[in-house]
């Protein structure tokens, strides 16, 4: 059995820019259902569901972040997670997504992260070129993908057998 842990990032916008953001992470619900009926154990982290009326300023005073901050987000993933599974939906939001997935890689080391959504499975060379953080990209619909990486990791053989991979770091 794993424990999986999966993030939906904060909202990532222009200062001045207002996105309709207060929505339930279905994609996420969906992976967390099929991850708990093969029996492992998983939490998910929504960043913006967890702190709605939270704002952060960027450093550069041009970007405001809703929700929790990528501090906090690590602060909360499982101590004894054996995979995280970070929510890359939206490409203008990657400039932060790179930085929350930098913070966790400093923090688990040891541990693989896995990103999906629809701007890893539009741009998943680019992203892991761009991301060193990035040990595995789901392409499309993540739900048995995932399950098929647990296994896989488990299993100390992750490049195999599994289809919906774009890349791993052997690719890289
Ligand atoms: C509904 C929707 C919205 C809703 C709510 C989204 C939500 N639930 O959070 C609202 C209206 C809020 C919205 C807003 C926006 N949206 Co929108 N939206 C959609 C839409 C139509 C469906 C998304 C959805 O709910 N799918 C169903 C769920 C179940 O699937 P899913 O989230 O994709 O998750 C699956 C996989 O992606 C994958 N997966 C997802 N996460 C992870 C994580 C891991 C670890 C793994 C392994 C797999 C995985 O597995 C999941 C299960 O199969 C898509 C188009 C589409 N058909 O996908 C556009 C889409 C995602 N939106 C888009 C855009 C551009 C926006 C806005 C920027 C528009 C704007 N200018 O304001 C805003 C941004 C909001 C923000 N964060 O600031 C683009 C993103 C493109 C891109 N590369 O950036 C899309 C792809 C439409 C398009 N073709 O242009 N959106």
């Amino acid at each position: 059995m794993s424990k999986v842990t999966l993030i939906r990032p904060p909202a990532f916008n222009k200062k001045n820019e207002m996105a309709l953001f207060a929505t339930p992470p279905i994609g996420l619900a969906y992976l967390a259902a099929i991850i708990k009926k093969y029996g492992h154990d998983c939490s998910v982290i929504d960043a913006i569901g967890e702190a709605l009326e939270q704002r952060t300023l960027s450093d550069d005073g041009l970007f405001c972040s809703c929700g929790l901050t990528n501090d906090q987000i690590v602060e909360r993933i499982s101590k004894d997670a054996d995979l995280i599974g970070v929510s890359c939906g939206y490409t203008k939001e990657w400039p932060n997504y790179k930085v929350l997935l930098e913070k966790i890689k400093e923090r688990f080391p040891d541990v693989s992260v896995v990103c999906g959504g629809e701007h890893i499975t539009a741009e998943p060379e680019f992203s892991m070129q761009e991301c060193m953080s990035i040990d595995f990209c789901v392409l499309g619909e993540g739900e048995q993908v995932f399950v098929d990486l647990i296994r896989g990791i488990e299993e100390k053989n992750p490049y195999e057998k599994i289809n919906g991979i774009a890349l791993d770091k052997m690719g890289k």
